[in-house]
């Protein structure tokens, strides 16, 4: 079994959780999920949206799409919002052209009123390539001090290896047990 995989399991241990990974097309999302989900039995559910994915790891249900460039959808995403516990961003640390889009949505989907209690997990990722982002730039561009509403975490990663992937994973678990 994957290390990652058995960790959500044990790290989140069993109980049922929903979380949406969320980040600008080419960013990694589906790199890290597949990461998390190495070895195991994964269930998607391409009828759920036309650009949603969904994809179950140990209990663990997550709601992924691409962000940017898709405005006539947005009014409908709030069902997708419903008791979501962590929306993940995915950053390509190397794309500093588009951190802007990110920026963008991230403050929408956190003025959002079904997503007012859930934390924010954002992954820096592609930290392997040179000259990318550091954590520090990232968080300074995507205003993450401002964030007062809301429990966040900035990681450095990167999903080819899957450096980083567990202490994003231990950080919200540590925050699912102090609620
Ligand atoms: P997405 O699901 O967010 O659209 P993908 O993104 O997971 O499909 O990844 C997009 C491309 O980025 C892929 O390249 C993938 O291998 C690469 N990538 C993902 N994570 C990393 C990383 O940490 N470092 C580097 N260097 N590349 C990464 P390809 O060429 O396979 O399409
Ligand atoms: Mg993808």
């Amino acid at each position: 079994m994957g290390i990652l995989s058995t960790r959500i399991g044990r790290l989140f241990n069993h109980q049922e959780h929903k979380f949406i990974i969320v980040g600008l097309d080419e960013a990694g999302k589906t790199t890290i999920l597949y990461q998390f989900s190495m070895n195991e039995v994964v269930h998607t559910s391409p009828t759920i949206g036309s650009n949603v994915e969904e994809i179950v790891i140990n209990n663990t249900r997550f709601l992924m799409w691409d962000i940017g460039g898709q405005g006539s959808l947005r009014s409908s995403w709030n069902t997708y919002y419903t008791n979501t516990e962590f929306v993940i961003v995915v950053v390509d640390s190397t794309d500093r052209e588009r951190i802007s889009v990110t920026r963008e949505e991230l403050y929408k989907m956190l003025a959002h009123e079904d997503l007012q209690k859930a934390g924010l997990l954002i992954f820096a990722n592609k930290q392997d390539v040179k000259e990318c982002m550091t954590v520090a730039e990232i968080s300074q561009f995507l205003k993450l001090t401002s964030i007062k509403d809301h429990q966040w975490h900035i990681q450095a990663c990167c999903a080819l290896t899957g450096e980083g992937l567990c202490q994003g994973l231990e950080w919200m678990m540590s925050r699912l047990k102090i609620r």
